[in-house]
């Protein structure tokens, strides 16, 4: 497949002064007919995107043309300087199981068009950089009729929208169903009222509450922390049951996965709510930062969805516990992130070449991408942040921009010379800091050292601006040192603190000031201090978390370990009832999958069987050590009425913390109380998970099925939980029974990723020794490809860690990856995956 370079890149050479949209809805024979007037901005040919289109007739200027489609364009030659381009197109959205363009989900119609589903519609110049006002007219006998913008007139079977605001195609939307509205409104800053709604199937209306209570809060929030305000005379978003991302920004219209909506205590967790809050902010966030300023190409997704997400973080800190916020936002950065950076899918944020940008939608896109943001804050100080996203929404307002626009704003705003940080966007990999101290005479010298290992294409790693928050903590525990940030710009460099008493213990990283991986020696003691005393959170969970990851390493590799980990857990577990949260954190041991990680960052080829147990060792052990405490707290976190806020959402995660180590005492035996007693799926679901883990999940599974048989988001749920929780020997077993259910719906994506990331998600499962756990990924990635091609490139990164294991599960999964590889009609999609993953 060919490769699109942003060097590549050239300006379109017409503008668009009104697009016009007429849809005719039917379910295998929709017709849409445009009419779009362009302007010649530059010499040149127009040109238009189109896939999967029954043209059925092209006019300019109201004059038939004859234009014979080249591939998946249509190039006109020797056009006047403005005209009007007329189609009229046939598509089946009833055909459409990638869910790109217009397709029907549940009998509704619905869209999703970034990055390039607006070609599955109609010729147009499917390019981010085209922006146009559009006029949508609907014709269908669907009770609601939806586009973007604001309404124009609706009668029987027919609705007229109109949305002011210049967009490119990917923010176009349309739905058409029997849906009803839970509704409010909002009173912007300057006074003006908008009508909010969450639109859903009939029936689900009590659990739309907590999505538009969320929209409210993003509304307020936005206009609070940046000054943005709304700009259309309604919000709508609807919810659809299948979709292949989580939600997309669609201007005044924004459509979500059911998921990311549908709520009520006894069906989703205390993670699904934040998860909706969150998703429901970051989609608000995008009118500013990804519509009203959008991308010039592909090549700068960053640009809006690591602002964004740093926007949403920022939200979500503000509205729970920013500590605890921060602590899983560096988990998940790690997880996901680090792991893509590490391996043979490694890009830069701001990648300059791809064959297909729907597989560009990655950890480093977006929250390495929120991270850069989260470094120039922390460089330039709050005030310029604020100062420079004022200039950056004044100066590019209704544009199509790049990053170097972004870098422009903040170097006019501030005076600094951000060559170098540019390196962040431009360079893949995460930089491993070393830091060596030595203490003589009351002065601390600390020595930094920075190396980024090569990474596909890139082999040069220069250094790059890395500001290290840090604090100095003395040997009683007392701070002796506030936070500092040092800007680290080569690839050594020293600093000195004078003046101390003692030999402090260096509270490094704080806040994660930056994503870089840490190599330091320190002593077992040195990080039972911070974890008992640093004032930083992140830096003191940290501290407890590295520990336990040095303990379960040791044990893993048949030494011994973890021992000062067990210690130190007693003064957790004393402070626990001041911040259950921040408890919950500090009790989790590192996942499998972090331990493996870890090890081969040391160089050493990990065991997915031994570590798995030498994790389970590790739990009994601790649970042994505190079960008075963990009983205590178990009982003590119990709450009377279930709230989704933080407060209560931070006991039960200590609650379920607790329940853990219990069951590997009790056999099961709170869990099996609590999952017949609780009133809300938090503590359910967290129960059933400790029963599939214990063997006893047979007749509370019955019982979960038998109960929430038709809610497909709680059958989700179901689905995955028993590959991820099973004993590893059987899950893969597990996951070839429930695959032959007939309530498998595996066209749905939701139920697909429920079923097989719960396995990928099992570490010692899926890297099974004997390849059946790789056998049977591939297997349904094969079976996908050809009905979803985007989602089963996206679940194809299951593999990409497959190189850090023993050779013998190295040969399995590379025959696994080749027999995809091999698949006749592979999608682009797919197959550019498995071939960087092979590389
Ligand atoms: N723009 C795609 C979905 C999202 O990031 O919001
Ligand atoms: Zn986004």
């Amino acid at each position: 497949a060919a490769t699109q370079y942003l060097a590549d890149w050239q300006a379109y050479p017409f503008q668009i002064d009104q697009t016009r949209l007429t849809f005719h809805l039917d379910p295998r024979a929709t017709r849409v007919l445009s009419q779009i007037e362009f302007r010649r901005i530059a010499p040149g040919d127009l040109v238009l995107d189109g896939v999967g289109l029954t043209t059925l007739h092209l006019a300019i200027d109201g004059k038939p043309v004859t234009a014979t489609p080249e591939g998946e364009r249509l190039v006109i030659r020797d056009l006047p300087d403005a005209f009007t381009f007329q189609a009229e197109v046939q598509i089946d959205p009833q055909a459409n199981t990638a869910l790109e363009g217009l397709y029907l989900s549940g009998g509704m119609f619905c869209t999703q068009c970034e990055a390039q589903g607006f070609r599955h519609i109609t010729w147009y110049p499917d390019r981010p950089d085209v922006m146009a006002p559009f006029h949508v007219t609907i014709h269908s006998d669907m009770p609601v009729l939806l586009s973007n913008g604001n309404p124009v007139s609706q009668s029987a079977g027919m609705a007229e929208w109109h949305d002011p605001w210049p967009k490119p195609a990917y923010l176009f939307a349309l739905v058409a169903g029997d849906l009803r509205a839970v509704s409010d409104s909002f009173t912007t800053m300057s006074g003006a009222d908008v009508a909010l709604n969450v639109w859903v199937r009939p029936g689900d209306e009590p659990r739309a509450g907590y999505a538009l209570e969320s929209l409210i809060r993003s509304m307020q929030w936005d206009e609070r922390a940046y000054g943005r305000e709304y700009d259309l005379s309604v919000f709508n978003i609807v919810a659809v049951d299948d979709f292949n991302m989580g939600a997309m920004e669609n201007k005044g219209l924004n459509i979500f996965n059911s998921k990311l909506v549908l709520a009520t205590a006894e069906t989703a967790t205390d993670g699904d709510y934040e998860r909706i809050e969150g998703v429901i902010g970051h989609e608000y966030f995008h009118n500013w930062t990804g519509n009203r300023i959008t991308c010039r190409d592909w090549f700068q997704l960053c640009l809006k969805e690591g602002l964004t997400v740093f926007r949403d973080q920022q939200f979500t800190s503000d509205m729970r516990s920013a500590a605890v916020k921060r602590i899983a936002d560096v988990q998940t950065l790690r997880a996901r992130q680090f792991r893509e950076d590490a391996g043979p899918l490694a890009h830069p944020p701001r990648p300059d070449h791809y064959q297909e940008i729907n597989n560009f939608y990655t950890a480093t896109v977006y929250e390495k991408g929120a991270e850069v943001i989260g470094m120039l804050k922390r460089l330039v100080g709050d005030d310029a942040y604020r100062a420079a996203l004022d200039l950056y929404f004044s100066r590019h307002d209704g544009q199509a921009c790049t990053i170097e626009d972004w870098i422009a704003v903040f170097q006019d705003a501030t005076g600094r010379d951000l060559t170098q940080f540019k390196l962040w966007y431009t360079d893949a990999g995460t930089p491993r800091l070393t830091m060596t101290e030595t203490f003589t005479d009351g002065t601390l010298v600390l020595d930094f050292a920075q190396t980024t290992a090569p990474t596909p294409g890139q082999p040069e790693k220069p250094a790059r601006v890395i500001p290290i928050a840090l604090g100095l903590i003395g040997p009683n525990g007392d701070q002796v040192l506030d936070t500092t940030v040092l800007e680290m710009t080569d690839a050594t460099q020293s600093f000195r603190f004078d003046g101390l008493g003692a030999r402090p213990v260096v509270s490094l990283l704080r806040g994660f000031s930056a994503p870089v991986t840490v190599t330091r020696q320190m002593s077992p003691a040195d990080q039972a201090l911070l974890l008992a005393h640093d004032t930083d959170p992140f830096a003191r969970w940290q501290a407890g978390h590295d520990l336990a990851l040095d303990g379960l390493i040791a044990r893993a590799t048949g030494a011994t370990g973890g021992a000062e980990f067990i210690r130190a857990l007693a003064g957790v577990l004393d402070d626990a009832p001041a911040d259950p949260a921040f408890a919950a954190l500090c009790l989790a041991l590192p996942g499998d999958e972090e331990i493996a990680t870890t090890i081969a960052t040391r160089g050493a080829v990990p065991d997915p069987d031994a570590i798995h147990a030498a994790r389970r060792a590790m739990m009994t052990e601790i649970a042994t050590a505190y079960e008075a405490q963990f009983a205590g707290l178990y009982d003590a976190m119990a709450t009377e009425t279930y709230h989704p806020d933080a407060k209560g959402a931070g006991r039960r995660s200590l609650r379920l913390a607790c329940l853990a180590y219990l069951s590997r005492l009790d056999g099961g035996d709170r869990a099996q109380h609590l999952f017949a007693s609780a009133d809300n799926m938090t503590e359910r679901q967290g129960a059933l998970e400790q029963l599939i883990a214990t063997g006893r999940a047979a007749q509370p599974l019955a019982e979960f099925e038998a109960q929430f048989r038709d809610n497909r988001l709680v059958m989700d749920k179901w689905f995955m939980v028993q590959p991820l929780r099973a004993a590893p020997g059987d899950a893969v077993a597990r996951a070839r029974e429930l695959a032959a259910r007939p309530d498998f719906d595996w066209k749905n994506p939701n139920r697909f990723r429920a079923l097989i990331a719960g396995l990928t998600a099992n570490h010692a499962a899926f890297h099974a020794a004997d390849g059946s756990g790789y056998d049977f990924v591939a297997e349904w990635l094969m079976k996908l490809d050809p009905v979803n091609a985007q989602t089963t490139a996206r679940m194809s990164s299951a593999f990409e860690t497959f190189a850090r294991y023993d050779t013998a599960r190295q040969a399995k999964a590379r025959a696994a990856l080749q027999r995809i590889a091999d698949l006749p009609g592979l999608s682009r999609n797919t197959a550019e995956m498995v071939t960087r993953i092979l590389a």
